[in-house]
């Protein structure tokens, strides 16, 4: 079996070459180069086209990250099936990150910071978090985590899928049906989708004057993919009141040009696509146990993670 590695975006393929040998130590496993033999599986983050013009035995396309929509953009060899990473370690860091977001903001401790700079001892007055209802747009590995997690800090969540759902703790919305009682009913609103034809532009001027009952006060975690926000459409927002504040770590663009107004505005915090990283040893150790299921004669409709290209994620 030959498997090959190709990383883009400062992505070293030596070390998940590394990784993977040590674990299946009968195959051939090398960083690819133009050139190279056809392989039968390839683990990768987004690669360029001729990557894929030159590989078409690949089997499985394996991307080191959960979101697939640079992928869906190649033409991909008719056999080839892409599988995502399925949380490896991702699920607990994006948790992590929207609670610090979701707490930061409900707390005030962006004023409590710049009061302590001026060495000014004052106090804000408590919030109710009834009045912060949290809406999480995509209940997949990533998303049903985040709401569960915000729920322990007894925020009210909502969900929002594709296909309807039960989840204790929240309260489900699914399908553009129920995307309007959704949004009315959030105030805090996470991304959590996948880009697909779908959810692109899904943070735009309409869809976010409908947060909170159309009251003002909306604020927006963006995790998700930056083409879900429609840039043009924030800062307005923002300086007109109707929105409090924005938490974004992904960006159409990236990185985020130094130049680009969200770096300075007073109420956008951006992080450079950090809330969660890929946890190199876990992703090989799944990656691994899917290859060996795919040797052992599964198909790859058993696996977890198969991404229905028809879909988009
Ligand atoms: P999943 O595929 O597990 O979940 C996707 C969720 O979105 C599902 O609940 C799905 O509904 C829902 N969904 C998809 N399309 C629609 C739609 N049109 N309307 C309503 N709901 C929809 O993905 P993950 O949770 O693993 O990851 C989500 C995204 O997070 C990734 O695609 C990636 O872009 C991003 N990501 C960002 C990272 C970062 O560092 N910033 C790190 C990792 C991921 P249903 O359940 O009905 O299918
Ligand atoms: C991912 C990402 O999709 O890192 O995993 O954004």
């Amino acid at each position: 079996m030959r498997i090959t590695v190709c990383l883009t975006d400062n992505n070293r393929p030596e070390p998940w070459v590394d990784n993977l040998r040590a674990e299946l130590p009968d195959a051939d496993i090398a960083p690819w180069s133009p050139g190279d033999a056809p392989a039968d599986h390839a683990v990768v983050w987004a690669p360029a086209q001729e990557f894929l013009d030159e590989q078409q035995t690949l089997r499985g396309l394996f991307n080191i990250g959960a979101g697939v929509d640079a992928l869906l953009k190649l033409k991909l060899p008719p056999q080839t099936r892409i599988v995502r990473l399925d949380d490896a370690g991702m699920s607990v860091q994006m948790a992590e990150y929207v609670c610090h977001a979701l707490i930061r903001h409900f707390r005030e401790f962006d004023g409590y910071e710049a009061d302590a700079r001026e060495g000014k001892w004052s106090y804000r007055r408590p919030r109710a978090r009834n009045d912060f209802p949290v809406g999480v747009m995509g209940l997949g590995v990533l998303g049903e985590r985040v709401g569960k997690a915000i729920g322990q800090f007894e925020f009210p969540v909502m969900g929002w899928s594709r296909s309807p759902k039960q989840i204790d703790g929240i309260r489900c919305f699914s399908g553009d049906k129920g995307f309007d009682d959704f949004l009315a009913a959030s105030r805090v609103l996470v991304c959590l989708l996948p880009l697909t034809p779908g959810t692109r532009g899904i943070l735009r001027r309409d869809n976010l004057l409908k947060l909170n009952a159309g009251q003002p006060g909306g604020y927006i975690i963006n995790v998700a993919r930056g083409a879900h926000l429609v840039d043009e459409d924030l800062i307005p927002l923002l300086d007109a009141g109707q929105l409090a504040g924005a938490t974004l770590d992904v960006f159409q663009s990236e990185p985020l040009a130094s130049d680009h107004p969200f770096w300075r505005h007073p109420r956008i915090t951006v992080t450079p696509h950090a809330s969660a990283r890929t946890q190199r040893e876990e992703s090989v150790a799944q990656i691994v146990t899917k290859i060996r299921a795919l040797e052992a004669g599964a198909s790859f409709d058993e696996l977890p993670g198969v991404v229905d290209a028809s879909r988009g994620y």
